[in-house]
């Protein structure tokens, strides 16, 4: 078995951090198990661009990163990674800036990027990229003559064609994606409008039951892998830390109150508005839970360098104020709105405690904190998680109260409910939702991912060249 070489936008510290998630473990523990290398950005900015990657070693593993310049930054990463794609694939064609010289930058940074990547790679290592930043990685892989596995995942959603088609550059991204040997999207959905864009637009054929897609003169497999967490450590994380010091200040300061928690980095897709004024309506709507309940929503500040996060930023930071001044008493505090990070240990303690986990992103590739939500819960006396129709983990966690966030009377009416949920129905929807948590982790992801890409044809020299 060949190494494994990850290319990713960030690349993980060597040492790991206090605050990695569950994606950040899976892929360095599969690198350690195989060996490899972890590429992509260093996360820093410089004049100008090296030509040759920073190389650092950690047993088995060697850290390759390369600087952006500052035109690079500003082209590739702000403009057409965050300005142009994450809106369009999260269906805000109303978000998008697009700008010619924004989808150059980007081109230009792939193939930079694969030209450094290149003369690092030995013939049978197994190349698997990440996310829509490095989309167009593995035709520029191939046009340099690389005839290695390389695989994709798209972590965030894969739009509808009628949405895609709103992109000038579209066709060229889906047929740069059809150079890997394997695609992965997070769920059926996303696999769905992808195979339908090649049919319905890029006149190409797919074979569904063997996920063979045939577009673009090449020959290639697609299917979903839904990520995962670590399931049984996120649990015992969460249980160990319910009477942390954190947890019991937490606990005090809520005086008997129930706690409705939402956590999410600070982004569009993420339902935020949406959700402040559902629990507006919440507090208007049904009276008897003023004073009663608390909502919490951690929202660390994400890309505070592009314009529309700023703006959802002030929208927020009115609607709060908005919100808190019309209900809270001189005692009582309806929202706690806090635009800092907090560390992962107390994050799992504090979903112990709450009543309700409040997940409602607009569009989500998957959301994992709904996963970790659910995992981190007391299985005596669990909390219900309220969870949007349009993200990921929907699919797989059915026995949450699944709501269509738009709609702010729902959501509401969904809170007022897990609110008032018996321990009976709380346990029961929970413990279904937590054994499809421990079959599907983000390991068996990992695995599931990397053993359908072994298992596909090397490209033909043809093919490569
Ligand atoms: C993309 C896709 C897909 C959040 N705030 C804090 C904190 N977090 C951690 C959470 C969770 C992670 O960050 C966020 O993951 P999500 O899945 O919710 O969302 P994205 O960042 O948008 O991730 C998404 C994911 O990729 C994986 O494929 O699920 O759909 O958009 O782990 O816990 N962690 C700490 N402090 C915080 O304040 N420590």
């Amino acid at each position: 078995m060949g190494r494994l070489v990850i290319v990713s936008n960030r690349v993980a510290q060597p040492r790991g951090s206090a605050r990695a998630g569950g994606l950040e473990v899976a892929l360095r523990e599969a690198l350690a198990e195989r060996g490899g290398m972890w590429f992509g950005w260093s996360g820093e900015v410089s004049e100008e661009p090296e030509a040759a990657p920073r190389l650092v070693r950690s047993g088995r593993v060697q850290y390759a990163t390369l600087n952006l310049s500052t035109e690079e930054h500003e082209g590739f990463y702000t403009g057409f990674s965050n300005s142009t794609l994450w809106p369009l694939f999260h269906y805000r064609i109303g978000l998008i800036d697009f700008h010619r010289s924004a989808f150059r930058a980007y081109r230009r940074v792939n193939a930079r990027f694969a030209a450094a990547l290149a003369p690092l790679l030995q013939p049978d290592d197994v190349v698997w990229v990440h996310d829509y930043h490095f989309i167009p990685l593995g035709s520029e892989l191939r046009a340099l003559g690389l005839r290695n596995r390389v695989g994709f995942f798209l972590h965030i959603p894969f739009p509808a064609k009628e949405v895609l088609a709103a992109l000038p550059a579209h066709e060229q991204l889906v047929e740069a994606l059809c150079a890997y040997d394997l695609i992965g999207f997070q769920t059926a959905g996303d696999l769905g409008a992808f195979t339908r864009f090649v049919t319905d637009e890029g006149g190409g054929t797919v074979d569904t039951a063997s996920g063979t897609v045939s577009a673009y003169g090449r020959v290639t497999r697609a299917a979903a892998y839904p990520i995962g967490i670590e399931t049984e450590a996120f649990a015992a994380l969460a249980a160990g830390e319910a009477h942390s010091e954190e947890a019991e200040r937490l606990r005090s300061s809520l005086a008997g109150r129930s706690l409705i928690m939402g956590v999410d980095r600070l982004d569009h897709s993420k339902g935020l508005p949406h959700r402040f004024e559902a629990f507006h309506e919440l507090l208007g709507s049904y009276p008897d839970t003023r004073g009663q309940v608390t909502f919490m929503q951690v929202a660390p500040i994400s890309r505070g360098e592009v314009a529309q996060y700023r703006a959802l930023r002030r929208q927020l930071e009115a609607l709060a104020g908005r919100i808190n001044g019309k209900f809270a008493e001189f005692d009582w505090m309806p929202i706690r709105y806090l635009n800092r990070p907090l560390p992962r240990q107390t994050l799992a303690g504090f979903y112990r405690l709450a009543r309700v986990g409040l997940v409602t992103p607009l569009r989500d590739g998957m959301n994992l904190v709904a996963k970790e939500f659910v995992a981190a819960q007391d299985p005596a006396d669990p909390g219900v998680l309220i969870l949007s129709r349009f993200a990921g983990a929907a699919y797989e966690l059915s026995q949450a109260l699944i709501v269509n966030p738009f709609d702010v009377d729902q959501v509401a009416a969904a809170l007022n409910r897990a609110l008032k949920m018996p321990l009976a129905e709380r346990i029961g929807r929970w413990e279904a939702m937590m054994e499809n948590l421990r079959t599907n982790t983000v390991g068996v992801w990992c695995e599931n991912f990397l053993d359908d890409l072994a298992a596909t044809a090397l490209a033909s020299p043809e093919e490569a060249a």
